[in-house]
């Protein structure tokens, strides 16, 4: 399986529940490399061209007020597989659908205010990374963990 990199937001919600450590902890255990990971209070521009797709939509203007209104967490995460991998790993959009065991399922209470964003496709993944980070903002490195044994 190829080797990928995905996107993720941990949103304002989780910093300010303090779920950002328990978040991160399940991308790591999970076997995700962490390359890129910055706190920002996003800016309304960077958010309207993240969520494009979604202008017009009912909960558009609540979404973008939301991600807005206090810092959140961007981080460029790498494995196989990514993309599928983060997106099983936050669960369905909806909390009330999301499995136990998601961080959607385990930690979201509504859909308007979910705590995690994760690229639903490689090419989103890829657009994504490139509005929120600059190429040297994005360590890559492989794992050397065998060395110290
Ligand atoms: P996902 O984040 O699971 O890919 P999208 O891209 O459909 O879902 O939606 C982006 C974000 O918009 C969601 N994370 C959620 O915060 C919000 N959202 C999506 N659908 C709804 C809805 N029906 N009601 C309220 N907020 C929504």
């Amino acid at each position: 399986m190829a080797v990928e990199r995905t996107f993720t937001i941990i949103k304002p919600g989780a910093l300010q529940r303090r779920l950002v450590g328990e978040i991160i902890s399940r991308f790591e255990t999970k076997g995700f490399r962490i390359l890129g990971m910055k706190t920002l209070k996003i800016p309304k521009e960077i958010a309207e061209e993240h969520y494009k797709e979604h202008v017009g939509k009912s909960f558009y203007k609540p979404l973008l007020s939301y991600m807005t209104s206090d810092p959140a967490v961007v981080m460029v995460l790498e494995r196989e597989n990514a993309v599928e991998s983060l997106r099983k790993l936050a669960g369905a959009t909806n909390p009330d659908s999301a499995e136990p065991g998601t961080i959607r399922g385990d930690f979201g209470v509504t859909t308007k205010k979910n705590i995690v964003h994760a690229s639903d496709s490689l090419e989103s993944a890829v657009r994504e990374i490139d509005i929120f980070f600059n190429k040297n903002e994005i360590i890559n490195y492989s794992d050397s963990l065998k060395e110290w044994y």
